[in-house]
């Protein structure tokens, strides 16, 4: 998978660079490119963001600099791109977006080509999102109902949701399987040796090499786990006791 992101901070993706992001870079299986929004802005300030039109606070991002990076990326894409090959798809993060999930996640890794687009201050001149969303793909995707500074930290967060999915980037496939989300619940408690720390003890059972009882007992916690702490996810009301 190839991934491009557009923004006026590179030094935030840095961090690509660490841990298995990074491993999977060396390997060949993640290649990423960061591009500086400033290098499309040609006055003297290399400006990228003006006043709100109808007023207000704060300032949007223009859309000329926005036009002439994307245009540049999809220009390059489409001359490498193969015949039957889907163009790439575009992604702005942004808190008015769709909430991505673990759903989005395994989506987006299926995807040959992303770019994503981080805005900053009071966000994008909507003229952007229509222009592209009309040439070809693109999709505005939150984090949670939380505001951020802008893009950077969570095209980090989505990056890595999606980059340890792609198969060969997480070592062991069966990892990926019990996690929190993949089944659409929280995950079951872990733990390793030693069998007591603190007077606190490893669960028996998970000592007692019976693994249907293992099983059953995981299966039990993730579920209690899940109507405790998330019971939306099981389509329950928050704050009421579940059944
Ligand atoms: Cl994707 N962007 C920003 N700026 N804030 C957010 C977010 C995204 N998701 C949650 N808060």
């Amino acid at each position: 998978m190839r991934i491009d992101v557009v923004t006026i901070f590179p030094a935030y993706f840095d961090a690509l660079e660490i841990s298995l992001l990074g491993r999977a870079r060396q390997r060949g299986l993640l290649e990423t490119h960061v591009h500086d929004l400033r290098e499309a802005a040609h006055d003297r300030h290399r400006t990228v963001d003006d006043t709100p039109a109808g007023g207000g606070a704060g300032m949007v991002m223009k859309p000329e600099p926005w036009g002439e990076a994307l245009d540049g990326l999809l220009g390059a894409a489409g001359e490498e791109r193969e015949p039957g090959e889907t163009e790439p798809l575009i992604v702005f993060p942004s808190p008015s977006g769709e909430r991505f999930t673990q759903e989005t996640a395994r989506e987006l890794a299926a995807e040959r080509r992303l770019i994503f687009g981080c805005g900053r201050y009071e966000g994008i001149d909507q003229r952007v999102f229509d222009e592209y969303g009309e040439r070809g793909r693109v999709r505005l995707l939150s984090l949670g109902d939380y505001v951020l500074n802008g893009g950077e930290v969570a095209v980090l967060a989505m990056v890595e949701a999606i980059a340890r999915l792609i198969p060969g980037v997480v070592g062991n496939p069966e990892s990926l399987v019990e996690e929190s989300h993949e089944q659409g619940l929280l995950e079951y408690p872990v733990y390793t040796k030693p069998a007591v720390w603190r007077g606190r003890e490893v669960p028996p059972v998970l000592l007692g090499g019976d693994h249907g009882a293992v099983e059953a007992w995981r299966r039990e916690q993730s579920l209690e786990r899940t109507r405790r702490v998330r019971p939306d996810l099981l389509g329950l009301q928050a704050g009421r006791a579940a059944e």
